[in-house]
């Protein structure tokens, strides 16, 4: 059995170095999400399609040592795993991607692995597996579906990327898969996009109102805000000086998604997730950079 399911698309990453070489990693909102889970101890499984090309075999040795479960992974022939480049600059990172026609925007209902999908305490998708394609997301409703005819709760991050699709279309598919979620995971800035608002406590108000039974909204420097329809809590970011925040939300889903399904209340699981997104900020890369859950505990005391 898995305690989590991660369904999206790996990206292989070019990071822009201070030098101007480009540091060749891995990422992928959801796929960043597996591994940061993986680390802190849960059992992961990733559900995506990857290209025949050494990408994609990138991917597997990378899944293979980090123990993530790759049977819902299908290799593609005929279309190459997808890339972006990350560089950096005085309003910090920004994405240039290289996806279109990637072969898992072919990701589809039909080529689902149930089983992997029904054994799972925890399904995971994200605003950008919704993006990529309409096949895409037609596999993420899917699998939702899927999920919560065996009583596997479903989790979803906004993960807004305007670059994929216009605001409207972004906003109706995931606020129509938030509405199917047990655990939202919304970041402030994303939210104020879909939503409209600024007041945290409102836009929480919303994700709560859609369904969830755990929200917990990111607000970078301002820290997290936790709710469940009983309580709420206020919870501070972790100090660090950063290096580079890309992943570091996926960082934060992964270890609070791991947490939770060890059996932590959501404001334990936050406070763990906020360390481990921090941490992750102190190097290049989504994934490179990830903690382990000792250096977490650590960091914890
Ligand atoms: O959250 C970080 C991701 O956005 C990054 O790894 C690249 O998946 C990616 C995307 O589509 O932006």
């Amino acid at each position: 059995t898995l305690d989590l399911v991660c369904l999206g698309e790996p990206l292989i990453e070019f990071n822009e170095q201070p030098d101007g070489r480009y540091l060749r990693g891995f990422g992928g909102d959801t796929a960043n999400v597996a591994v940061a889970a993986a680390r802190q101890g849960a059992r992961v499984g990733m559900v995506t399609r990857l290209g025949t090309d050494p990408f994609g075999d990138a991917f597997l040795d990378l899944w293979a040592t980090e123990g993530v479960d790759a049977r819902g992974v299908v290799r593609d022939p005929t279309a190459p795993t997808g890339l972006y480049f990350v560089s950096h600059g005085p309003d910090g990172h920004r994405f240039s991607y290289r996806r279109a026609g990637s072969a898992a925007s072919r990701l589809s209902p039909a080529t689902l692995p149930a089983d992997v999908i029904r054994e799972a305490g925890i399904l995971h998708v994200s605003g950008i597996s919704l993006a990529i394609s309409d096949s895409a997301a037609d596999a993420v409703f899917a699998a939702i579906d899927l999920a919560r005819a065996a009583g596997v709760r479903v989790s979803c991050d906004t993960n807004l990327r305007l670059g994929l699709w216009p605001l409207a279309r972004a906003r109706a598919l995931i606020h129509a898969a938030m509405a199917l979620c047990d655990i939202a995971l919304p970041g402030l800035e994303d939210a104020e996009h879909l939503t409209g608002l600024s007041d945290p406590d409102a836009i929480v108000d919303v994700y709560l109102g859609l369904g969830a039974s755990i929200v917990a909204l990111t607000m970078g420097a301002a820290g997290t805000l936790v709710a469940t329809p009983q309580a709420r809590t206020r919870l501070p970011v972790h100090p660090v000086t950063p290096v580079d925040a890309t992943g570091a939300g996926d960082t934060f889903d992964g270890a609070f998604l791991a947490a939770l399904a060890a059996g932590r209340d959501p404001v334990e699981a936050a406070r763990t997730a906020n360390v481990a997104a921090a941490l992750s900020t102190q190097g290049y890369g989504a994934v490179a950079p990830m903690p382990h859950r000792a250096a977490v505990e650590a960091a914890l005391t």
